[in-house]
């Protein structure tokens, strides 16, 4: 069974989560979580790099250690330490993880003192008003977990897939259906093909001579674990992820229409419905009828004709104003990665990358980019080896001589320097001048009600040295909701100050947000896609943050990082 670098991830962060919540040292959880997050951010397959014979702990974040239980899980589906973790504690307590008012230490308090192990007992507990009397949890802390509680039973618990682990278990699956020979289009529709941050479940449409192989091939796939139906045009399963696909055959006639139908959304389905009503014409899956008779379905583009529309990006079409302006002809001509000349947020060595300098700049101009931007920590961000003036001021040397030695690429002198509480920012303006670029961004007191966090930011981005907000919201998806904050009010401050938006393009953040980035362009503010590197290989990145951004309709112009150099000096003089 080969296994995805997604499930090697959730593996190791299911044994640090039980190691956690079983009170092991935070040394041990967080060595299972940083090789998690390698292993997930890794651009390559592991179990392709070990058929290769390839080295995994020259990947940083793994040890010797590591690399063993990695083997062991590639070469047996799951490792000792997992199952005995799972034996020791019920492994049905990671459900109280979903959550929010609870992390491990207070799952461990809660299976100790009240010997909780499942949702059910939890709630049990609650309602008996007993987690109440807990230490450090409080009426109020119940009356959340109870409501939490009725949101997970709601449904609100359904596990959506980020993007990026959506399109490694897309990929893999496609591949393999493809292996049979007689499909000719294959196409993964949806949420995964609008580019969506999060994907329910897949929807792929294929066209092919006979359904019947393709079905049967499509159902033994070996990660299936539950086929849910299985007929000529349609099959479901559940794929061992947790993963829910659905295959559909379609004829080749019909191709466009069905992809333009399952693609959605929804709701551009039914304004593009409407559109052909107007003008007489009956439109679905099948094709664009008049008068019962099929006149169109081939193709997505044929379907748009029709209601006297051009073609409109998988990305834009959330009825969010797609529609209104291809009648007007104004549809933006979307960024691409093509675009992309440099990246202005990574890390090195110096702070908590794993590369020199001279390694991720060769990585980035071996990319094809003009230049890159070296942003360490700043003091304060301690536990990531951040930099003080005296280090930065060496670290400005270096890079003067670097880029000597490297030539026909612009290393740019940088820094993420820290917003302290009170909007300071972390190192002084003697050392911050002599920098070509200044990123800031807040990394500690993240719960300040929305009025102060914003009153903060907006301060730091007074200081006329500060060119760019990175990760602005702060979320991780899924695990982490972003900090409040009133945006708005953040966008406009921005703009009018001089200064520019990060759309960070790591796949667990992808902060702006799709409409955020939208508005950023509406009140004519720019924004930069950076990947926050760590690493040579999460350079890879920045296509997830391209799509981001495509997803809010910006274009060329409104990225600040496709533009040459000596343009791109030229907006960073407030
Ligand atoms: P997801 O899976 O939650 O991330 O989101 P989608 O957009 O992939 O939604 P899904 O899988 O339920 O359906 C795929 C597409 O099929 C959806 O984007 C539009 C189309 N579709 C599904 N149900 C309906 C419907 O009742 N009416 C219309 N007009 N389109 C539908
Ligand atoms: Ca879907
Ligand atoms: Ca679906």
């Amino acid at each position: 069974m080969p296994l995805h670098n997604y499930d090697i991830a959730n593996m190791l962060n299911r044994v640090a989560d039980l190691l956690d919540i079983d009170g092991e040292n935070q040394f041990k959880v967080r060595s299972y979580r940083n090789a998690a997050r390698t292993i997930s951010d890794l651009s390559r397959s592991i179990t392709e790099m070990l058929q290769a014979g390839e080295d995994l702990t020259k990947l940083p974040g793994i040890g010797k250690e590591i690399d063993k239980k990695i083997k062991e899980i590639v070469e047996r589906g799951t490792f000792s330490k997992l199952e005995e973790m799972e034996k020791k504690i019920p492994p049905q307590i990671l459900e109280l993880m979903n959550i929010s008012e609870l992390g491990p230490k207070r799952i461990q308090k809660l299976r100790k003192e009240l010997n909780v192990s499942c949702l059910d007992d939890l709630e049990k507990a609650a309602r008996e008003k007993r987690v109440r009397c807990l230490e450090g949890f409080g009426i109020k802390t119940e009356e959340k977990i109870l409501q939490e509680i009725e949101r997970l039973k709601r449904g609100g618990g359904e596990k959506r897939f980020k993007w990026a682990a959506a399109e490694e278990i897309t990929l893999a699956m496609i591949n393999y259906l493809k292996e049979l020979g007689n499909i000719d289009k294959i196409t993964p529709a949806g949420s995964f093909r609008r580019k969506k941050e999060t994907v329910g479940d897949l929807d792929i449409l294929v066209t092919c001579q006979r359904s019947d192989p393709v079905m049967d091939r499509f159902v033994s796939y070996d990660e299936v674990v539950e086929v849910i139906s299985r007929g000529d045009t349609r099959s479901s399963v559940t794929l061992r992820s947790g993963f829910q696909v659905d295959l559909r055959v379609v004829p080749d006639e019909s191709y466009g229409a069905a992809l333009h139908y399952f693609t959605g959304s929804q709701a551009h389905n039914i304004a593009i419905r409407k559109l052909g009503v107007q003008r007489g014409l009956k439109i679905n899956e099948y094709g664009v009828f008049k008068d019962e008779k099929k006149i169109a379905g081939k193709t997505e583009e044929e379907i748009f004709s029709h209601v006297g529309l051009p073609y409109i990006e998988p990305e834009l079409r959330e009825n969010r104003g797609e529609i209104e302006a291809a009648l007007k002809g104004k549809l933006p001509k979307l960024v691409t990665l093509e675009d992309i000349r440099g990246d202005l947020h990574v890390h090195t060595k110096a702070s908590d990358g794993k590369f020199t300098i001279e390694e991720m700049a060769i990585a980035a101009k071996d990319r094809g980019y003009e230049y890159l931007a070296i942003t360490e920590h700043s003091k304060r961000v301690s536990m990531a080896g951040g930099l003080d003036e005296k280090r930065l001021a060496e670290q400005i040397k270096e890079i003067e001589r670097l880029n000597e030695k490297i030539g026909d690429f612009r290393i740019l002198k940088s820094i993420e320097v820290d917003i302290l509480e009170d909007g300071a920012l972390d190192l002084s303006d003697d050392i911050l001048k002599e920098l070509d670029i200044v990123i800031c961004a807040i990394h500690y007191n993240l719960n300040l009600p929305a009025e102060k966090q914003t009153e903060r930011v907006l301060k730091a981005l007074d200081n006329s040295l500060v060119n760019i907000f990175a990760h602005p919201s702060g979320r991780l998806i899924g695990q982490r909701e972003p900090y409040q904050i009133d945006m708005d009010t953040v966008l406009q401050g921005a703009k009018e100050r001089g200064c520019f938006m990060e759309v960070n393009a790591h796949p667990d953040r992808l902060d702006l947000t799709d409409t955020y980035c939208k508005r950023a362009k509406d009140i004519g503010l720019k924004v930069a896609i950076s990947t926050d590197a760590h690493s040579t290989d999460n350079l890879e990145n920045m296509r997830f943050g391209v799509a981001q951004a495509r997803r809010g309709w910006l274009e060329t112009a409104d990225v600040l990082n496709t533009r040459p150099l000596t343009e791109l000096m030229k907006l960073f003089r407030r």
